[in-house]
């Protein structure tokens, strides 16, 4: 069979997959013995599945497809740059058109003070590139001591050897003997699952402190860099409390450490401007950016590099021995631009802050009268609702935590829509296209999965 062909009904289709497809982070005996999602096409904002089923993209993809499904544009400029030049490399002296364009287009796009980007094709190899250039910057500026990384608990930077170590997902250390040495976690910002005894400002000065401490007890001398997401993505869409990054920003401000913002989910328009640092006033040293850059059409990622880590690295007189076969792959590139070009022509950014990012946010909050929604966040097109077994009681836990979680998922698919769940925390994403009808869905379909949900847990004994 091709492909793409459609022509096999789901259940062989499934029993294929079965046979011969490791899933990323699955639990590969149950998701056999069930038989996968075969999503076959996609347009806007809307994926048909095998059974001709539409479902509405509520995390755009895997929190990538800013633009949208199916957007010819970007088609065509693949096509043409393949028929040009399908593949050259980076190394060697060498560069391309795709390459230089895209280059000066990022550095237009980013703050005055980035202007220089070092490529890959994903955030994990953008994070795998952070690690060695923080440390490489620090001893080429006559300082080899400075070696620390300090990420957060829950945080999320990848699932390669420094992504799953700069991250904070204990689930991924405890498989591969995780995390590399020179890496220390720091708590994470999330007040409702674990700050509920301080108001929220109060939590947020505290929880930054953390890193203040951190940093004074390892030592100044010792710590290279601070990694973290503006809003942590797969850690659950946490927000954090408003004192927070101005608390990090005072801490940042007078240790002199790497800061390095991930953007790869908070980047390109999702939290209505172009990167998520800005929108939180932080000026950070390094950005590794994936998924929106390309709006998954293709894989690519990058570090977005400040001039002062540019210059430190660039006038060592050394070579960076660091690269990809892939690194500014021209076909990938030329997505990237079409895809920029589309964000920027139809005011995606703008979009998000002042018309779509409003217009959902409003009608998301809302559902946290439902009985079983402990609270409601969203800022930009990212959003999440806690669900609850007690509304009484905001701190108390499902006993099986996940569980409501993965049951309230399955139901949202069964009603049309993707809405994933982390723990019981129930998250969206949607492309930055979404009209005000389909946010409208969007929700009423949320609203529609919560009472059913509900119910199931209700009679099942879940709820206080
Ligand atoms: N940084 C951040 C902030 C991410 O969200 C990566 C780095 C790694 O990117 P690549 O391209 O190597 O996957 C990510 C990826 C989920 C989920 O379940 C999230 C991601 C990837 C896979 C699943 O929410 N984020």
């Amino acid at each position: 069979m091709t492909a793409h062909s459609n022509i096999y009904p789901t259940k062989a289709l499934q029993e294929l997959d079965a046979a011969h497809h490791w899933h990323p982070f699955s639990d590969m005996k149950s998701l056999n013995a069930e038989g996968s999602r075969i999503i076959t096409s996609a347009n806007g904002v809307w994926l048909q599945d095998s059974d001709g089923k539409q479902i509405l993209d509520g995390m755009a993809g895997l929190w990538c497809v800013q633009v949208g499904h199916g957007r010819s544009e970007i088609t065509e400029a693949v096509t043409k740059q393949m028929n040009e030049l399908a593949y050259y490399n980076t190394f060697f002296k060498t560069t391309h058109p795709p390459a230089i364009a895209l280059s000066e287009k990022l550095a237009k796009l980013a703050p005055d003070h980035i202007n220089t980007v070092f490529y890959c094709s994903s955030g994990s190899e953008a994070n795998d590139t952070v690690f060695r250039m923080v440390r490489t910057y620090w001893d080429k500026m006559g300082k080899a001591d400075k070696k620390v990384i300090i990420g957060r608990w829950n945080g999320y930077h990848g699932s390669t050897l420094a992504g799953t170590s700069l991250g904070g997902m204990k689930a991924m250390h405890a498989q591969g003997d995780l995390p590399v040495s020179g890496v220390h976690h720091i708590d994470q910002p999330y007040w409702f699952g674990e700050g509920q005894d301080m108001n929220p400002d109060e939590f947020g000065i505290h929880i930054a402190r953390k890193l203040e401490q951190a940093i004074d007890e390892i030592g100044e001398d010792k710590v290279a860099a601070f990694i973290a997401e503006p809003i942590q993505g797969a850690g659950g869409v946490i927000i954090p409390p408003d004192t927070y990054w101005p608390e990090i920003k005072r801490i940042l401000d007078e240790r002199d450490i790497l800061f390095v913002s991930d953007e790869v989910i908070c980047g390109f328009g999702r939290l209505g401007e172009w990167f998520g640092s800005t929108f939180y006033g932080m000026k950070p040293d390094l950005m590794p950016i994936a998924k929106g850059l390309t709006s998954g059409y293709l894989p690519m990622g990058g570090v977005m590099v400040s001039d002062r880590v540019a210059e430190g690295l660039m006038n060592a007189g050394d070579d960076f021995n660091h690269g990809y076969t892939y690194s500014g792959h021209p076909v990938c590139a030329a997505a990237a631009l079409a895809n920029l070009e589309i964000i920027e022509r139809e005011g995606l950014v703008d979009r998000v802050k002042n018309d779509i990012g409003p217009y959902l946010k409003e009608r998301w909050l809302k559902l946290v009268e439902h009985e079983l929604v402990g609270e409601a966040r969203m800022t930009g097109l990212v959003g999440a609702l806690e669900l609850v077994p007690d509304k009484n009681n905001l701190t108390k836990k499902f006993s099986d935590v996940g569980v409501p979680g993965n049951l309230c998922r399955d139901i949202s698919f069964e009603h049309g829509m993707v809405m994933r769940a982390v723990r019981d925390s129930m998250i969206i994403s949607p492309p930055l296209v979404l009209s005000h009808e389909e946010a409208d869905h969007l929700v009423a379909t949320a609203e529609k999965t919560l009472n059913d949900t509900y119910r199931i847990l209700k009679r099942d004994g879940w709820l206080s």
